[in-house]
């Protein structure tokens, strides 16, 4: 058995003893119950190797119903360095390793398309655009692995509403930075750069949908998608675009960059669904990153990643095995 260790040579409290297991959790559970969700993430195995230059970016709780998972949170360590951002390499550690090149300021996001008010955002603009949010969302990759992670940010609905959609704005497309000096891995053909993504406007509309600027209560890593990314919960982790410099208001579906690759394999909805499996492997189970310990069972993939709640009426009536 591997045992991963922080920086401070501490082991990683879930791969002590299952009583270490079951007590980390217990404590997590009596924080969260106090309703002290910000003061446990403080204490929380892994915040150590936030660089101390980090700059913090807290948020209020979220009080949107979905929004705050009572699961535990991914440590910081394991969140901030298993990583995919293809434009900094394919491998996990490649991101965290490469993306120190990122420049996030100065950071525009165009707004273009079917809009009543087009623009250029600024970062500033858009970080006081919108009160801060922390929402613990599950995140849960097309791969078969998930984490829990803090994000700090607004619902993209709040940017949205700004820009005045017309009524041809049936889809909202996201387009990524794509730029050879900063980002080695565009030199790979394995994705048409930019990275870009979709999705239709009632789901960008959804409050739980996150323009994400931080995570853990600090601005966001580079690694994790700086300055601002997108946050879709309920779909595959590839959704949730990163390092977003243009955001499209169109017409007609988009065709984004993962169903351009492989349109078997990544459809547009991408809505996580244990019953629909990836022609190459079943999507029925999950690997939570940080449980891969002796004792780690697999969990039961939730429909919607656990949102149906709140968006499965958006969905109503799809065939969803034909719009997968
Ligand atoms: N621009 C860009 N965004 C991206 C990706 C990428 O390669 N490039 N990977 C996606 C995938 S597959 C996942 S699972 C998530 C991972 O986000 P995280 O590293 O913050 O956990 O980012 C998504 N956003
Ligand atoms: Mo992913």
């Amino acid at each position: 058995m591997h045992f991963h260790s922080d920086r401070f040579g501490r082991i990683a409290p879930t791969e002590i003893t299952p009583q270490a297991v079951y007590e980390s959790r217990r404590d997590w559970l009596r924080l969260m119950a106090g309703g002290a969700a910000g003061a446990a993430l403080a204490g929380w195995a892994g915040r150590e190797a936030l660089a101390q230059s980090a700059a913090k970016l807290p948020g209020a709780k979220s009080a949107l119903p979905g929004a705050l998972t009572m699961e535990k949170p991914t440590s910081f360590k394991d969140a901030s360095t298993y990583n995919n951002f293809y434009e900094f390499g394919t491998d996990k550690a490649d991101p965290a390793r490469a993306a120190g090149t990122l420049k996030t300021r100065p950071w525009t996001v165009a707004v273009e398309g079917e809009v009543g008010k087009p623009g250029l955002f600024d970062l500033d603009a858009l970080l006081k655009l919108s009160p801060m949010e922390e929402r613990i969302y599950r995140l849960r990759c097309v791969e078969g692995w998930s984490m829990v992670i803090p994000w700090v940010g607004y619902s993209l609905a709040e940017l949205i509403k700004k820009v005045e959609p017309t009524s041809k704005a049936k889809y909202v497309e996201f387009v990524t930075l794509a730029d050879k000096a900063q980002m080695p891995g565009l030199r790979s053909g394995v994705l048409d750069w930019p990275y870009t993504e979709g999705l239709r406007i009632d789901e960008a509309m959804q409050p739980l949908a996150m323009l994400a600027f931080g995570m853990y209560g600090e601005v966001l890593p580079n690694q994790n998608g700086a300055p601002v990314r997108l946050v879709v919960p309920w779909k595959y982790g590839f959704k949730s675009a990163k390092s977003i410099v243009k955001i499209r208001f169109v017409e007609k579906q988009p065709v984004s960059s993962w169903t351009r690759a492989a349109a078997q394999e990544y459809g547009f909805f991408s809505n996580v669904n244990p019953k629909v499996d990836h022609p190459r492997w079943s999507q029925a189970t999950e690997r939570r990153i940080g449980e891969d310990g002796l004792f780690a069972k697999k969990r039961p993939t939730l429909m919607f990643n656990g949102y149906e709640a709140q968006v499965g009426q958006l969905y109503a009536g799809m065939d969803l095995k034909k719009f997968y």
